[in-house]
């Protein structure tokens, strides 16, 4: 399977639906299911965008060697890998192709800011197309009372109070910038720290803002600079955060730099060089090097390369699609969306189920920081509870997400 430009999605109409009961046949005679993968893969944060894509592929390419009979019948799932671009306006034009190519559900999208709007669109479809997202992180997500949408990640108003609450306990800065990129997901975790901050008594600076493509923070870190913040904390992605890093500490500021998810990667290393030692970082799940074994063993093997940040998350997303269509014994969303919601799953990931609004529930945050070169898992927070990463390892020693992590 490789990714399928936008325009061969009318070709594959030919041979694959994966809505109605009614499907055709593939060219290998089985009845074609068709899920959607649905990430930026061009542009700043394309590595990211395929980490996710690499995530959905893994799972399909798996549940097809080892066979599924639906409704009686052999399937096979196709996967269409489309581009969002990262950009809202591209995110809805690419969801409404998917519910017209008639997709049995979607993996997606990787930015909150683009799935938000494009949630709408597979909730305005009939019937729901089901679409679980892998790394959107945004509250509003989920506040809007789609059933048909799911998030395998946390929610920034998790993720905001740990790393703030983390950076207060162990920097004890006195004053702090927030900057953020205007996104939905930058300046949505951007508040949520700087309340978080704010009521652990420090002191907060007037926002500081670029945008998701802003590679030149000059302007706005000499204005950060002459307030003498003790700690900076960034709300956007790795390609946008290396550059603020690496400016911030050729300007000379010696304050703690802290990100959330989206720049929370190993890319931060080539990115900023060694000005990334002593970043400190989240993520809104367990860290992919935790993932399960078999996970990490088959990605390994498939890609070639290790995961980056939430394909194990997108895998797990597809799995979970494929898992409900096979307990509802159709791949109808109709039919099988009830199983989804109520789904009980044991993924790379770890346990998997949702609350009402779709989240997962009991998500998993983890604080890191950058030694030596190396982005390092020091703490998991979980029902509210702090534990140190060893000794997440050793209690999930006997678990899947522990395995991994283990080695
Ligand atoms: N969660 C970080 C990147 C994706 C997003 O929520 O926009």
């Amino acid at each position: 399977m490789t990714r399928i430009p936008f325009f061969a999605v009318a070709l594959i109409l030919a041979v694959a639906s994966g809505c109605s009961d009614d499907k055709k046949a593939s060219a290998s005679g089985k009845v074609s299911v068709v899920i959607g993968s649905v990430a930026p893969l061009t542009g700043g944060i394309a590595h990211l965008g395929k980490d996710n894509e690499n995530g959905a592929r893994l799972a399909i390419e798996e549940a097809n060697a080892a066979g599924a009979k639906i409704g009686g019948k052999d399937v096979q799932f196709d996967l269409i890998s489309l581009d969002d671009q990262a950009d809202p306006k591209v995110g809805t034009t690419v969801a409404q192709k998917l519910v017209d190519t008639k997709v049995a559900g979607v993996v997606g999208h990787l930015n909150s800011g683009v799935t938000i709007p494009a949630s709408a669109i597979y909730n305005g479809a009939n019937p729901p197309v089901p679409m679980i997202t892998g790394s959107a992180t945004n509250p509003k997500l989920t506040e809007q009372g789609f059933k048909n949408v799911f998030r395998v990640v946390g929610r920034d108003d998790q993720q905001g109070p740990a790393i703030a609450n983390y950076l207060a306990a162990t920097v004890k800065p006195r004053l702090a910038a927030v900057i953020d990129d205007a996104t939905a997901y930058g300046e949505g975790l951007a508040n949520e720290v700087e309340k978080t901050l704010t009521a652990a008594g420090v002191k907060v600076l007037p926002r500081e803002r670029g945008t998701d493509k802003t590679t030149d923070w000059k302007a706005v870190l000499t204005k950060v600079k002459g307030s003498g913040p003790d700690a900076v904390f960034y709300g956007g992605m790795d390609a946008t955060g290396g550059p603020l890093l690496r400016q911030g500490r050729e300007l000379g500021i010696k304050a703690v730099f802290s990100f959330g998810d989206g720049s929370c990667t190993d890319n931060m290393k080539q990115l900023a060089g060694e000005a990334a030692d002593g970043l400190l970082c989240s993520q809104a799940g367990i860290p992919p090097q935790a993932a399960s074994k078999k996970f990490l063993d088959a990605y390994r093997k498939r890609f070639n390369i290790d995961p980056i940040l939430y394909s194990p998350f997108t895998y797990d997303a597809t799995n979970l699609l494929i898992a409900a269509m096979k307990k509802a014994d159709s791949a109808d969303p109709a039919k099988y969306l009830p199983e989804l919601q109520k789904i009980d799953f044991t993924g790379a990931t770890g346990r998997i189920a949702f609350d009402a609004k779709g989240d997962r529930s009991d998500a998993e945050m983890t604080i890191f920081t950058m030694k030596a070169g190396q982005l390092t898992p020091i703490a998991i927070i979980k029902s509210g509870k702090t534990v140190k990463y060893e000794d997440f390892v050793a209690q999930s020693a006997s678990s899947n997400a522990g395995d991994a992590a283990k080695k």
